[in-house]
């Protein structure tokens, strides 16, 4: 149990591409690896420029999530976390319909309803983001179970951390999903840290991989900086549970390179060498060494997908910014199939006052956190 699956080291050396692999394959992880750090990298900076309230940076951990996610066909129904915003750019979301919920403009999905980089993409089979952790262990364990019982060639992940891991809804999922041998894939992202506390507080167990044995699923842990042996990890627990044989967790050991949120500084409690160790095994660094050795990687190349992600990213923060907030009286829709008629009444007295006095008071969009 305490070993650790690696791939990468070995598959450099090997002559032919692991796992089926295609070159496209690999360049299409690749791609979305770097999307990813690149949209991190604007997400803290329109942050910090105050031009978004809060954002959830995942740097260090896009092999844990796109190697993972790379596995499941884009109708396997995913319950993520708040960190793992590289799985809808995966799934090809564009970055306009991301944007749009960091500011919780006119045209973001959830009306500005919901905290920034709390996403809900349906049409993605991607479920809304719970801030309250764990809570997506049992849900997907349910639909897991559901899913199970329709007959259909399908599973579902869940993604949650090292602290998730301490919350009942844990145990609860992952025994449930045991009990009925559903098809469900615990994704645990051991980085290391809950916030502030560190994984020592957080379990007596040798691994977070070793609790499944408990629960009647085979656990393994894989370096979570490797994405081919992430890679493979999720490939064979998804053919497992699409066979009927089950659930399996997954621990990915990893590292949050950066700020749990731009409302964290690590600086405050963590030992900085430990940022530097973890630096030197950077997941798309690795990945990119290998994908040169095997030329499928080029500087020209590099730059030619920079510039492109850079560009776009652009383009749809220009869009959402000049992109107004959510008109007022949208506060009425989508609760209730017909509104009662006390709403109705509400809401006429909403565009009333909008009608005679102009626009309802500008909080001026601060974000409390
Ligand atoms: C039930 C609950 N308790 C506490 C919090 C506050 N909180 C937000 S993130 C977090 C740390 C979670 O750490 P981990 O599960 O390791 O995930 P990571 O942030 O490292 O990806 C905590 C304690 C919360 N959102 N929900
Ligand atoms: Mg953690």
């Amino acid at each position: 149990m305490a070993e650790m699956l690696q791939v990468l080291d070995a598959a450099t050396k090997a002559a032919k591409l692991p796992l089926g692999l295609t070159p496209d394959d690999c360049k299409t992880m690749y791609r979305a690896m770097l999307a990813t750090r690149l949209f991190d990298q604007r997400g803290m900076n329109l942050q910090r420029q105050g031009r978004i309230g809060f954002c959830v940076p995942s740097m260090g951990q896009e092999a844990s999530q796109i190697g993972t996610a790379f596995a499941a066909p884009k109708d396997d129904w995913i319950y993520p976390s708040y960190r793992t915003h590289s799985i809808a750019i995966l799934r090809g979301v564009p970055f306009r319909t991301l944007i749009d919920q960091l500011y919780g403009n006119a045209t973001d999905i959830v009306k500005g309803r919901q905290m920034p980089n709390h996403f809900s993409l349906r049409q993605w089979n991607l479920v809304s983001i719970s801030s309250p952790i764990g809570t997506q262990i049992s849900q997907a364990a349910g639909t897991a179970r559901a899913i199970q019982i329709r007959g259909e060639q399908k599973a579902v992940w869940t993604y949650f951390g090292d602290g998730g891991t301490s919350e009942g809804e844990f145990h609860c999922g992952m025994n449930f999903a045991g009990v009925w041998k559903a098809p469900c894939i615990f994704v645990c992202e051991n980085n290391q840290w809950a916030i502030s506390v560190p994984v020592r507080q957080q379990t007596a167990s040798e691994s977070f991989a070793a609790k499944a044995i408990a629960y009647g699923m085979p656990g393994v842990k894989v370096d979570g900086n490797d994405v081919l042996a992430v890679y493979q990890a999720a490939k064979e627990a998804r053919e497992r549970a699409i066979a009927g044989g089950g659930p399996t967790l997954i621990e990915t050991f990893t590292f949050r390179q950066g700020p749990h949120s731009s409302s964290d500084d690590p600086k405050r409690y963590q030992p900085p060498e430990m940022l530097e160790t973890w630096k030197k095994k950077d997941p798309i660094a690795r990945f990119q060494a290998f994908l040169e050795k095997k030329k499928l990687w080029t500087p020209e190349w590099e730059k030619a997908l920079t510039d492109e992600i850079t560009a776009d990213l652009a383009k749809a923060v220009d869009a959402a910014e000049q992109t107004p907030a959510p008109a007022v009286d949208t506060m009425f829709d989508d609760v209730y199939a017909t509104l009662p008629p006390h709403l109705v009444e509400q809401r006429e007295a909403v565009r009333q006052q909008i009608r005679t006095s102009g626009a309802i008071q500008d909080t001026g969009g601060k974000f409390p956190l």
